[in-house]
């Protein structure tokens, strides 16, 4: 009898872990039609990640549900609306992927500044001695970069930009006690920085912050850099801005409608495209997968969650 639904994708080491534990049940090696009428009321533990979360029509029927682990610190695939209204904890990985994530946005920061992607296929192309060098980019140096989510990951961003640039403001709800300017209006920020790094959390508080207007006040000179959700960009006017030049460039490592990314983001020119690759190395996923599933653990020994989300505090 399975006692865990396993929404994502498990490494071996993840698999042995759970195995030892748990009996769990792979969603994906399922008929939900089927299985979850017959077996649903079994399920007290979930596992899952970022981009796949818990839908919650599976959700209403694992009526014995009792905690949600998310591997991965973005959960805006669980609604915590419901799970608070049921009374379900979910937990999350926070601080173990700062440094991770901060390298792919630099890595996006640096590709588009000095427009790395055309260098490197040119190179590729064995056309470099026929048509000589392309046109020269811009510089990173000294740029000013506004951040739209200054938290744990966009903190590790300042820090790993410091090389190349201190001159940072950011956005968020509130201001914070930190040396940096604050911007309480987006567009304002936008037009006085050079780069927008967006690395706030998706679902519906933040869906389509960045619309044209920000994309605009950005301007034809600047870069659009997302590795926080898809879903806090207007996609339908960012490909409108970049076909147009009214924004410079983007590089993105999330998108609405994952895995598909738009044909057109695709073919642009001006984009720097990755497939959600964020906390993507070896070692950053082991201690997310690890921390997901000391989580689960916990919950079952009857031990305090180490990484609860803040939404569920109340039921703790
Ligand atoms: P965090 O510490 O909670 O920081 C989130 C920041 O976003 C805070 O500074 C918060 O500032 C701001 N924010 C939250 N809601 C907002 C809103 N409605 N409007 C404006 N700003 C808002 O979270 P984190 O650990 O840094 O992670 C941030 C996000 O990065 C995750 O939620 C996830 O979506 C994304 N992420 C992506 C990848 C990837 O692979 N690409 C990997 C990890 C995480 P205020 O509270 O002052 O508003
Ligand atoms: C992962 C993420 O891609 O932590 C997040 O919010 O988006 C990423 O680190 C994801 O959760 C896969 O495990």
């Amino acid at each position: 009898m399975s006692d865990l639904l396993v929404f994502n994708k498990l490494t071996d080491h993840m698999r042995v872990r759970i195995e030892d534990v748990f009996a769990p049940t792979y969603f994906q090696t399922i008929d939900a039609t089927e299985w979850l009428p017959l077996h649903g009321d079994t399920i007290r533990f979930i596992l899952t990640d970022g981009p796949t979360g818990v839908p919650s029509e599976v959700l209403k029927q694992l009526p014995n549900a009792e905690i949600i682990s998310n591997v991965g610190v973005g959960y805006d695939g669980v609604d915590t609306v419901i799970t608070t209204e049921r009374g379900i904890p979910v937990c999350h990985t926070p601080d173990v992927l700062n440094e991770e994530v901060a390298t792919t946005a630099l890595m996006l920061y640096l590709a588009c500044w000095r427009n790395l992607e055309a260098e490197m296929a040119l190179a590729r192309s064995g056309r470099w001695g026929s048509e000589g060098n392309l046109p020269l980019p811009r510089t990173p140096e000294n740029r000013r970069v506004g951040i739209l989510g200054l938290g744990r990951i966009g903190k590790a961003v300042v820090r790993k930009l410091a090389p190349w640039t201190t001159d940072i403001v950011y956005f968020g709800r509130s201001k914070q006690d930190i040396p940096f300017p604050y911007y309480s209006d987006l567009i304002a920020m936008a037009r006085d920085c050079e780069t927008l790094v967006c690395i706030a959390p998706g679902g519906d508080a933040t869906r389509n912050l960045i619309s044209r207007e920000v994309m605009d006040a950005i301007g034809p000179d600047g870069f659009l850099i997302n590795v926080g959700r898809g879903s806090t960009v207007d996609e339908m006017a960012l490909i409108g801005a970049l076909q147009e030049g009214t924004l410079g460039g983007a590089g993105l490592d999330v998108y609405v409608d994952e895995p598909h990314i738009p044909s057109a983001l695709r073919s642009l020119p001006n984009t720097v495209l990755l497939p959600h690759i964020g906390s993507a190395s070896i070692e950053t996923r082991r201690a997310m997968a690890d921390l997901a599933i000391d989580n689960l653990i916990a919950w079952k020994e009857g031990r305090p969650l180490l990484s609860p989300v803040p939404e569920s505090a109340s039921l703790l």
